[in-house]
């Protein structure tokens, strides 16, 4: 059977009801390009002297693994000199990336988490890229772009994706026509479509959430959590499965593939903060995709698509997939006195 290559799906979407502009494929090629290098450097491991950290700590006050610099290093040289975009930002930088003075300017801005699931990269368990492409405000037409050209809510994302480094090395994306995914052919070197239209189901018998912070949620979370534990003897009357891989991008694919709620919420260990996942590089572009999968995604009172960003490296509570589920947590939160 003779595949689509990725390049040939985007030309497809340049054609069709998208209308692609040739440079958004530009910038998609070369963000695939860059993942397939990042998944080669993943792959080797330890043969590749990139596992361990480094005494350095991002923005997030994380330590670095030597895995999140290089591949940061890797998106931020791939796209330098394409004259597609106008910035960058990473989770792994503290301020937007300008694109150096000797290269040609584009119109699209480029966030990304260059590498999510990092707790597991020394263990050998799935992890990814994630990255949404935003439009740099026509006011920024002339003038250097700043953070605030960043701040703009998830649904106004042109396009959002996912590579997954695991058992395949497989890229996930949509640019608004619904969610496609792509599978490495190693030995080409080339990303064939392998999925199209994929389609979250609506109901599920699976939540993925770590179930070690329980104390320490908010009421409506854990009474959504407590009934489903209570299984068929509950007020759900099924039982459920719990997984939860620790590694964003792991859980969503699975969700993506067969349905499930993630969620990643407040909780009072930090009670100023709303939660420990952020909102512009890892909510916002998996919102985009389970949305454009039939799902829901929602911070328990907000579609995290309607949020407007304050800050660049914000963080929000999480509570996404399969949609009868997550509208139920949304139930509970309008129900239940609001978080302390
Ligand atoms: P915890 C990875 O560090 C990450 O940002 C997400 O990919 C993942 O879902 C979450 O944090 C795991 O967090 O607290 O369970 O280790």
């Amino acid at each position: 059977m003779k595949r689509k290559t990725l390049t040939q799906f985007l030309i497809e979407q340049q054609r069709g009801p998208a209308a692609l502009p040739s440079e958004v494929r530009l910038l998609i090629e070369i963000v695939a390009r860059a993942c397939k290098a990042i998944g080669h450097a993943v792959g080797k491991g330890a043969l590749g002297g990139v596992l361990g950290s480094l005494e350095s700590e991002n923005v997030q006050g994380e330590v670095q693994k030597k895995l999140d610099v290089l591949s940061n290093e890797i998106l931020l040289e791939a796209n330098e000199w394409g004259g597609h975009l106008a910035a960058m930002a990473s989770e792994e930088m503290e301020t937007v990336h300008l694109i150096p003075t000797n290269y040609p300017k584009g119109e699209y801005l480029l966030l990304f988490d260059p590498l999510d699931g990092s707790s597991n990269i020394d263990v050998n368990v799935s992890i990814g890229t994630i990255f949404s492409v935003l439009r740099a405000p026509e006011s920024a037409r002339g003038r250097e772009i700043t953070e605030q050209d960043f701040l703009q809510p998830g649904s106004t994302q042109v396009v959002a994706g996912y590579a997954l480094y695991g058992p395949q090395t497989m890229l996930v994306l949509t640019v608004g026509t619904g969610v496609f995914s792509f599978t490495l052919d190693r030995e080409m070197g080339a990303w064939l479509l392998t999925q199209e239209n994929i389609r979250i189901p609506a109901d599920t018998k699976e939540f993925a959430i770590n179930m070690s912070n329980m104390r320490h949620w908010a009421p409506p979370v854990r009474r959504y959590i407590d009934e489903c534990l209570a299984g068929k003897t509950g007020p759900r009357g099924k039982d459920f499965n719990m997984r939860w891989i620790a590694s964003m991008v792991a859980d969503v694919h699975r969700i993506l593939n067969r349905g499930g709620i993630f969620m990643y919420p407040w909780d009072a260990r930090e009670p100023t903060k709303p939660g420990k996942l952020r909102l512009m590089y890892e909510a916002n572009p998996m919102s985009m995709l389970v949305e454009q999968a039939g799902g829901a995604s929602t911070n328990g009172l907000q579609r995290i698509l309607d949020i407007e960003p304050a800050a660049l490296h914000e963080r929000v509570s999480v509570i996404l997939g399969s949609k009868n589920e997550v509208e139920r947590v949304s139930q509970y939160h309008m129900e239940l006195p609001p978080t302390p």
